[in-house]
């Protein structure tokens, strides 16, 4: 039998309907398209789980980590892209057992990404046999067994791999790690390797810090703000509120992407008469379409026209004292800064010397600035360099642990810089894995674990042979679909805890169990132990909790945190010096451990229950900086540009408007004018023109890494305001095009933002 098709089909809808992209980002539109996707799903639970969305009693929307106002919450403190995440889970539709019947797991996997999330909420706990065509139904205890003894019979701990998304709450987090490590291994690779790991890599070795070191305050008293590779009008919506007030009080803010994005240009509020009436506050005062990859050279140019500022006027440009008191390595810098050639910064990120001493005179010690960035960055493939200038370019002006200045990385998912705190990560400390000895009387192991990428390639050889995920789609998230592919299927057993259906479960093991859980949106009710809540920490570091209101879909889930825990008390058995079985319904227990091993949960139980939650101490907002020799360290690296031959391109991938990462909630991408289609690859026009290509017409792409090629055919090539040489087409339709053995130096994320490639027409 032949394995299913890991992609999604890759045939066009024939229906595409392109047309100008917007210039602002919401208004009433915002709302409208909100309402139909919860009509679509359904109106009840919809309409209630709004209501209750980041409300001081609710629950943490799961879309986004953007933080929630500590006062003046509206009654409807959502935004478009929240609404279709909370109305894809609180759905009234189901899959049954029936689904399954009727469904072979390879004709499953003929339908498209947009119909498997159509199909609802997974509802029973299902299991795939070896050999067997169809899921069928299998008993939550059978289905623990059967993960206990495929653990039991590795011949080592490190052969089993235990994967993390970024939505799994604090609890289910901390116990999934304590799993694993109870167990043996530290093969904990998560989302965020393929995400903002590079931030924590960068920050941790400048400023001692993995996390962002502002708060939404913070931005009510910055004077610039700048945004690099970032698309907030579809990614953060939320941020648009604060980045309008921002602008509204006089801030500049200044947006740093190839590509021209609608929700950077401006903003209507969808909550206020002027903004439903198609009244938008321009927002970027400044863009910069830096070229892809260019961001390294503009910061070099920014930092070294700050100096020449400060050459003719000694004393106003840098601010010698921080540089003197926090900071180590700025001679290196300086030194480098003054061999730099202007014409290979300007070549190099595509702006004018002009353009970039016009920015620079804006920064000065006595500008409080924020520097915002996501993905646009951190998956470059000299990503953790490049935000270490950002972060030079904050040392340099003191512009860190003052109010209204610092650096914020914008994370991803909802949960995912929580998942860190809470030891979801393959490299822990060692103070870490301590306090875990002593807490539990256990003995962890020290050996570093497997990232995300390593991890492929260790069920790629047959080094790992379970493979469990808290969540998540592993297969379309990862990059290389077909050899991501072929490394699952390797594979004994592949185990998938989720909330909805996704090509995770059609690419498996030999033997594969899917085990659905509650989302954040309904109500966990534990037996005995009574209602439970959870808990998440956002991008600024605050921790609260999270409580659902609505019945659970189906009286067959359990929770995440007791779906954990009765895996570890299978596998460990009575004797076990953990109490798996009190933790998985009582979770001030295991808020009280998290207490005792992790800095800064002081009280847990006891400021989690307030409303809001609290801050989590971040030394940097003191200037204490943790890293090895106590200071900020300024980093001095050299450039180097991707070579691309004549033809090629530079492809990048990104989100649409209506997707969440994996999760398709429609085929439109409104901002950029695209309707009915995912199959879409953005070109600049003369790169058209150039090799003959017109709009709308098919073509194949063929990425390029040493000498592999990998193929992915059928894109409709669309104009658009972007760099020549650069190119853009969705993720995950574009991951089989990103090289498996192609990550950012250090932090080994997939370089998904730089991909070379070349393109030709498809043949009909
Ligand atoms: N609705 C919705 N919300 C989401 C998600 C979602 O899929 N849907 N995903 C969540 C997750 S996990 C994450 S990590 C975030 C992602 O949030 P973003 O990082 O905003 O997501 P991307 O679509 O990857 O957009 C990357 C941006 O970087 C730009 N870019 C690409 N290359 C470069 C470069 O070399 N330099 C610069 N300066 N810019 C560049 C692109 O043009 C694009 O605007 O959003 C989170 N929120
Ligand atoms: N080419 C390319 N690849 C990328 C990226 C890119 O920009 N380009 N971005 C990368 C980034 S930033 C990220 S974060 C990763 C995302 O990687 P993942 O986090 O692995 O992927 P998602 O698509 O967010 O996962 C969606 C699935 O999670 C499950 N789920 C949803 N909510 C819950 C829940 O509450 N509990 C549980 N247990 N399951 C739930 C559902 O079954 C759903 O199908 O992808 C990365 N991959
Ligand atoms: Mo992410």
């Amino acid at each position: 039998m032949s394995a299913p098709s890991p992609n999604p089909p890759e045939t066009t809808t024939g229906t595409l309907q392109a047309s100008a992209p917007h210039k602002h980002a919401a208004g009433l539109q915002a709302v409208t398209v909100s309402l139909q996707h919860v009509a679509r799903e359904s109106l009840t639970r919809g309409t209630i789980s709004l209501l209750k969305m980041n409300q001081k009693n609710g629950f943490d929307c799961s879309s986004c980590a953007w933080p929630d106002p500590d006062d003046h919450r509206s009654s409807f403190e959502f935004c478009e892209n929240g609404a279709k995440a909370t109305a894809s889970e609180s759905t009234s539709k189901k899959i049954t057992p029936y689904f399954f019947a009727k469904y072979s797991v390879e004709e499953i996997a003929e339908h498209s990404d947009y119909w498997m999330e159509r199909q609802g909420r997974l509802t029973q706990p299902m299991h795939l046999a070896p050999g067997a065509t169809h899921y069928e139904p299998i008993s939550w205890d059978n289905a623990f067994e059967k993960i206990a003894d495929h653990l039991k019979k590795l011949p080592s701990p490190d052969h089993a791999l235990f994967y993390t998304s970024g939505r799994a709450s604090n609890e289910a987090a901390y116990l999934y790690q304590l799993l694993a490590r109870q167990y043996g291994t530290n093969n904990l690779p998560d989302c965020s390797n393929m995400c903002h790991e590079s931030s924590g890599v960068a920050m941790r070795e400048s400023i001692g810090v993995g996390k962002g070191t502002v708060s939404l305050q913070d931005f009510d008293k910055a004077h610039v703000i700048l945004i690099f590779g970032q698309n907030p009008g579809t990614n953060h919506p939320r941020m648009l509120t604060t980045l309008q007030k921002a602008a509204r009080r006089g801030a500049t803010i200044i947006a740093i992407n190839p590509l021209r994005e609608a929700g950077l240009l401006g903003f209507s509020h969808p909550q206020e008469p002027a903004g439903i009436l198609g009244q938008s506050t321009p927002l970027a005062d400044h863009y910069l379409q830096v070229k892809p990859k260019g961001d390294m050279p503009l910061l070099h140019g920014l930092l070294k026209a700050i100096h020449a500022n400060e050459a003719t006027n000694p004393g106003h440009h840098i601010d010698h004292e921080f540089i003197e008191q926090h900071t180590a390595g700025y001679e290196e810098l300086k030194q480098q800064l003054e061999k730099l050639d202007w014409k290979e910064i300007v070549e190099h990120s595509g702006i004018s010397k002009a353009r970039i001493e016009e920015i620079a005179a804006l920064l000065t010690p006595r500008t409080n600035f924020i520097s915002c960035w996501a993905m646009g960055l951190t998956q470059q493939p000299n990503a953790v360099a490049t935000i270490q200038q950002v972060s030079n370019l904050h040392l340099l002006l003191g512009a860190l642990g003052k109010t209204g200045a610092g650096l914020c990385p914008v994370r991803g998912h909802s949960n995912v810089q929580g998942d860190r705190t809470m030891g979801i990560w393959e490299e822990p400390p060692e103070s870490f894995l301590q306090a875990l000895d002593q807490e539990f009387q256990i003995t962890t192991p020290r050996k570093h674990g497997h990232n995300t990428v390593s991890a492929i390639q260790a069920m790629h050889k047959g080094d790992a042979q379970v493979f469990i995920a808290l969540g998540g789609n592993f297969l379309s998230a990862a990059p290389d679909t077909e050899y991501t592919a072929e490394a699952l299927n390797n594979c004994d057993l592949t185990v998938q805890i989720s909330t909805k259906l996704n090509r995770s479960h059609t690419t498996t093991g030999k033997e594969a169990l899917i085990l659905p859980c509650l989302v954040r949106s309904e109500k966990d009710l534990q037996p005995q132990q009574g209602e439970q809540y959870i808990t998440v920490e956002n991008s600024m570091g605050i921790v609260h909790s999270s409580q659902g209101h609505l019945n659970p879909i189906s009286k067959h889930l359990l929770s995440e945190p007791t779906i954990v825990a009765k895996i570890a008390h299978t596998l460990f058995g009575e004797d076990s010096p953990i109490q798996w079985q009190t933790l998985a319904h009582n979770y001030d227990l295991i808020r009280n451990h998290i207490e005792n091993t992790i800095p800064g949960f002081e009280q847990f139980n006891e400021r989690s229950r307030k409303p809001g939650g609290f801050y989590l101490p971040n030394a940097v907002k003191e200037r204490k900086f943790n890293t090895h020799n106590q200071k900020a360290n300024f980093f001095t690296e050299d450039f180097t540009p991707i070579e691309t031959q004549p033809g090629q391109l530079l492809l990048q991938t990104l989100r649409s408007h209506d997707q969440f990462n994996t999760t398709i909630y429609g085929l439109n991408d409104r901002y950029r004018g695209i309707h009915n289609e995912r199959r879409i690859l953005f070109l600049n026009l003369e790169d058209m023109k150039a090799q003959g290509i017109q709009r709308e017409q098919p073509v194949d792409i063929t990425s390029h890494f040493n000498d592999q090629t990998r193929h992915a055919p059928n894109f409709l090539a669309i104009p658009y305001d972007l760099p020549k040489g650069c190119a853009a087409a969705y993720f995950p339709e574009a991951n089989p095009l990103v090289p498996i053995d192609s990550f950012a130096e250090k932090s080994h994320t997939p370089t998904s933002k730089a991909v070379i490639i070349t393109i030709e027409a498809s043949k009909v």
